[in-house]
């Protein structure tokens, strides 16, 4: 048994079922752990969630801010746009059973030690690992993660969906502090775990630089991981920046997000020996 994590799909999918069979995936014993963003922008969405729901239990999946946008446009809240090549998805005669899945995935995923297959001692950080799309807000700790992604979990995936995905758009709050109502939390907390990528110094969040931060220019914000005080103790592994590379300055964090879509490469990793696997992106015309 091994755990694999694996960065943006994005409707890579050749790219994905070409770094399984590079991995050997047997979802009859390994499990994939998937970061969000399986849609939206690639050739292949729908081939994504069909292959991702058909693993059942080997697929352990987070949403990201495209997954939520996909349900919002089914539900007819959003309009899709063109670039996000969602038409043959959202034509699908399954598609009704796909998003009902898709929306009752949850935002943030445990990952197990996975020491069955390693020889080196577990350390701290590896019993105590998760993965959201985005991230950990810094102005939460690790129980203010697991309480708000059990709340939006409980709507996202009640029959009330579509009032809730409405609620969602929207930068305010961006400072958890004055998050006052239901809908302000749900608002933020969305918004921390699918969108995030810099934050002002007091944690509050900043949704519209979306370099490296060796590449900005603002000398107000900086990287959420460092003003995040829980991953001194927990690692976190996350997709979304794709400016990132995959490069971290910090030792407990796990950026997957190596902008496949974009033309650069889909990356795995391997978790007990934290071995990288890449793809290099199909060429489209
Ligand atoms: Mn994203």
């Amino acid at each position: 048994m091994a755990i694999y994590l694996v960065g943006d799909i994005q409707g890579c999918f050749n790219e994905l079922t070409a770094l399984l069979s590079k991995v050997n995936f047997d979802s009859k014993k390994d499990i994939l752990y998937l970061a969000g963003d399986l849609v939206a922008r690639g050739p292949g969405s729908l081939e994504t969630l069909r292959f991702v729901k058909s693993l059942g239990k080997s697929a352990k999946v987070v949403l990201g801010n495209h997954d939520l946008h996909l349900l919002a446009v089914h539900a007819g809240i959003k309009k899709a746009k063109k670039s996000d090549h969602l038409s043959a998805l959202l034509a699908a005669p399954d598609v009704d059973e796909l998003m009902d899945w898709l929306a009752a995935q949850p935002l943030l995923q445990k990952i197990p030690n996975d020491n069955s297959c390693s020889n080196k001692e577990t350390t701290n950080q590896e019993d105590n690992a998760y993965m959201s799309h985005a991230g950990i807000s810094p102005q939460w700790q690790l129980t203010d993660a697991l309480e708000q992604a059990e709340f939006l979990h409980s709507k996202l995936a009640s029959s009330d969906r579509n009032t809730w995905l409405a609620l969602m758009y929207g930068e305010e709050p961006n400072n958890w502090h004055k998050a006052k109502t239901d809908i302000e939390k749900f608002r933020y907390s969305i918004n921390a775990f699918t969108r995030m990528r810099f934050c002002f110094n007091d944690g509050s969040l900043e949704f519209t630089q979306k370099e490296s931060p060796g590449n900005t220019t603002n000398s107000n914000i900086v990287a959420w991981y460092e003003l995040s005080k829980t991953i001194s103790s927990t690692a976190w592994v996350f997709g979304h920046w794709a400016s990132l590379m995959g490069k971290s300055s910090h030792p407990n964090i796990y950026p997957l997000d190596t902008g496949c879509v974009w033309g650069n490469h889909l990356t795995m990793l391997r978790w007990h020996d934290k071995k990288y696997f890449k793809q290099n992106a199909e060429i489209i015309d």
